[in-house]
Formats: structure tokens, sequence, C-alpha cells
């Protein structure tokens, strides 16, 4: 038992999972397709091109909101269910070269990928497998004609980040439902973008089971590699082991999902950790009646997500017009005004921190943090160097008050690549840390209290 729980300490992230999460920890989703013209979620795939058609299109005005709200990357829906590319695919006249866009002449992945440059954003696409036009969905020539227009997105576009695969797998034009063959769409990805990663709802970077921005108590990145057979493959070679169906709940709903109850009998360990995707209206498009969620659901959204060992995917959907509206505008300015205002003063930068045991196991600390003056304390931020594993399973924090006694105030449970305590804001000159229980010694890079 001693032995699985440091296996499951040590097992890592790839150099790619690294650098999603340390470099893009909060990115946008675009969902911009015919359904922004019709005002649907799901398009029928029998739209007419001709109706997409985004006259003042502002690929750049796009990436200075985004970039306004502190976000690293942009996802474009290059492809949505209704099956109409956004590009000059080769492959099919469902696309831009039949929009009265730029006399269809027009490339918005070009567009947004220049943009996204310009801005020093990284981009990435989404394309929809599930294809409600193509005549060829639900036979084998639908896998190479996905595969034809994958190919055309991982060259054209110059370096992509993420590649969102939409899980959904409805039936296509002829009735049929497709067998999308995963494993050769991720080789695809391995031989043009191999610093890519991928969202899949069960692959490299994985769901985190809704589309609220809901997150979990406990996040962990290290799950049962039966939920992630993509991931398995990639990091093992061993073939698929999921059957579908049998380990959704745990997957969609379990509050702990990587809790030693629910590894202990997994069929071995991946590291694959969640992406929470959410839209800043109720719907993925945009529809005139809606309005921005609030700043405060959204900075809650960010603190849970971001600081909650996960990235965060917030979709702003563009106008038809091209435009993104006014007010989403300006809440992703005010959201990223709250950040910065949020995390601007790290405490810890004049505080003296030491390292104490808490008992006779290593895997039990005492860290205290000890400010020069007494200071209003609003939020603690942790990093474990994830680069060495997930470890630390929960933790207490205390704080000095006036009688010189220690009174616990707040306790977490995982840390991860990032954790962030909101707490009810308080005044002391001293905090203590106390990691109760850690799957192998704790390593924290990163200490901030705000
Ligand atoms: C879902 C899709 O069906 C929605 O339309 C949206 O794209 C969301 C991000 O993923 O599976």
């Amino acid at each position: 038992m001693t032995d699985f729980i440091k296996q499951a300490a040590h097992v890592k992230p790839s150099a790619n999972q690294l650098r999603h999460l340390k470099e893009t920890p909060f990115y946008a989703f675009v969902h911009f397709s015919p359904n922004t013209f019709t005002g649907l979620e799901w398009g029928t795939g029998e739209e007419s091109p001709s109706i997409f058609n985004p006259t003042e299109l502002d690929c750049d005005g796009w990436c200075e909101a985004f970039v306004s709200a502190g976000m690293k990357g942009v996802i474009l829906t290059a492809k949505h269910h209704d099956g109409f590319c956004l590009w000059q695919s080769k492959y099919t006249e469902h696309c831009m070269k039949n929009s009265p866009y730029k006399n269809g002449k027009g490339d918005i992945v070009k567009e947004l990928s220049d943009a996204c440059r310009r801005h020093g954003l990284k981009f990435g696409f989404y394309l929809s497998p599930w294809d409600r036009n193509s005549k060829l969905y639900g036979t084998d020539e639908y896998n190479e004609y996905y595969k034809n227009q994958l190919t055309e997105l991982l060259t054209n576009y110059g370096d992509i980040f993420h590649v969102w695969f939409d899980g959904a797998c409805g039936e296509g034009p002829n009735g049929k439902k497709q067998v999308y063959d995963f494993d050769g769409f991720l080789a695809l990805i391995e031989k043009y973008q191999p610093n890519a990663t991928y969202f899949n709802d069960k692959g490299i970077i994985r769901w985190c089971g809704n589309e609220s921005g809901s997150t979990r108590y406990a996040e962990w990145a290290v799950v049962p590699s039966e939920l992630c057979p993509l991931n398995m493959n990639i990091q093992t070679g061993a073939g698929p082991l999921y059957k579908k169906g049998t380990l959704d709940y745990m997957y969609n709903m379990d509050d702990n999902i990587g809790a030693l109850s629910n590894i202990l009998y997994s069929k071995g360990l991946v590291f694959s950790p969640a992406e929470v995707d959410m839209s800043i209206r109720p719907g993925w498009f945009y529809h005139e009646d809606e309005e921005p969620h609030s700043l405060e659901r959204l900075f809650n959204t960010y603190i849970h997500s971001v600081g909650g060992n996960t990235t965060f995917n917030l979709n702003v959907p563009p106008m038809p017009n091209g435009k993104l509206n006014e007010k989403d505008i300006i809440r992703l300015k005010e959201l990223g005004e709250m950040i910065k205002k949020s995390f601007e003063n790290d405490l810890c930068k004049d505080a003296e921190i030491s390292y104490l045991p808490y008992s006779d196991s290593e895997t039990q600390q005492i860290i205290d943090i000890e400010f020069k003056e007494i200071q209003e304390v609003k939020y603690l931020e942790l990093h474990e160097k994830i680069e060495e594993g997930q470890r630390i399973e929960n933790f207490i924090v205390y704080r000095l008050d006036e009688d010189g006694i220690f009174q616990k105030f707040d306790e977490g449970t995982t840390v991860g690549s990032n954790r962030i305590m909101k707490f009810n804001p308080c005044k002391t000159n001293k905090l203590r840390i106390i990691i109760t229980s850690s799957r192998d010694v704790p390593i924290l890079d990163q200490i901030s209290v705000y």
C-alpha cells in the first residue's frame, strides 16, 4: 500500500502537459459559425454558406480583449457540428469559399492566428469530429476526410498550442454515427505539432465533467488510466481499457476523482490534468438576448480553476458582424483588472519562510510565514513542483492571533500545479500551514500570500 501511494506521487506530467499548465493556465474559446447568424447552438448542417458574412470582423479587437483579461491563448471553432469550415478547405464546398465574406476568399483561421501572433497569444483550434453536413459521415471515408482537414489546420497556421476534440458523436445527414479514428487523429498531431496538447473528454488534457465552470473539491491530475485511455496509449503504448459508460459517474461527478479510494483498485495511473470550460454567457454562440455572467462568478471560477489545479478555457462568442459585444469586452477587462489587483502584492516577498517537521514522517510539514508587520491577508497561493508529481492531500492554515495563539482558519485538499485559497480577510503577522497528508515529501516551488 505505501509503495502504491509513493508510485502515485511519482506519476509525472509530460513536457507538453507541463508547458500547458505553466504557460497557458487561462485562455479563450471562440465559438463562431453559421450558428452565430441563425441563433442555433447546434447547426443542422443545411445552412447556406451565404449566411456567414461577418462584415466588420475584428480579430485584433478580440485579441486585445483577451489580453486585457490576462489570457494567454485562443481556441477557435474552426468547424463546429454543422460542418462549416472557417478556412479555405480543399476537401469541401461547405466553407469560406462560398461565403460572401471577402468574396469567398476569406480565411478566419488565418486572420485569427495572425492576430494572435501580433498580440502575443498562442493559437489553437476546435475541429468537431461530429459533422452534420458531410455525406461521408458514418463511413470509413469520413475519418480520411477529417484527417485531411486536421492536416490542413495543423500545417498551414504556424504553431498550434492546443487541439480541442469535442466528444459529441451524433448522427450525420445519412442517419449514421461515426466510429472516430482517434489514434489516427492523434498521430497527425504528433507528426505535425509535437508540442501541442489536445483536449478530449478522456485525453491528455481531460474534461472537468461539466460546462458551467463548476470545479471539484479536490482536483487530482493523477487519475485511473481507465478514465483516460488516450493518454495511456501515448504514455505507455498499452491498449484502451475504457468501456463506454462504465466510469462515467467518477469521470463527471466524483468530487474527489483521484482520492486514494478511487485510484487504489484502478488498472494503472496516468497524469491527466483537467480543463474547465464555460462560456461568458449562457450559450456557446452569440445570442442577442443574453448577458455576460457577473464579474463575481467569473472571478470565482478563475480562482477555483486556475487556482484549483486545472486550466480555464473561457468562451467569448463574437456577434454576427464579427466583433465582440461591448459588454463582454468590459467584463473581460474588469476580470483582468480584478485578477491583477488581487495578486499584485505578494506579501511573501518581505516575509521569512521557515520549514519545520510536523511529525516523524517527512510527508508532514509545517511552513511558517512571518511578515515584518501585521498584514491583512486575503489569498494564499501554493504551487507544487509538479514536474516531480502531485503529492499534497491535505493542509490546514492557521493565523497567529493577538494573544500569540495559532487559530485554525482554513483548510485545503489538493495543491498540484496551483492552489489559490480565498480567505475571509484577516489581520496577522504570521501564518502557519501544516501539510497533514502528502503522498511523498511535499515539494512546493512557490508560496505567495496576498
Ligand atoms: C459541446 C458542444 O456540443 C457544444 O456546442 C460546445 O461546442 C461545447 C464546448 O462542447 O460538446
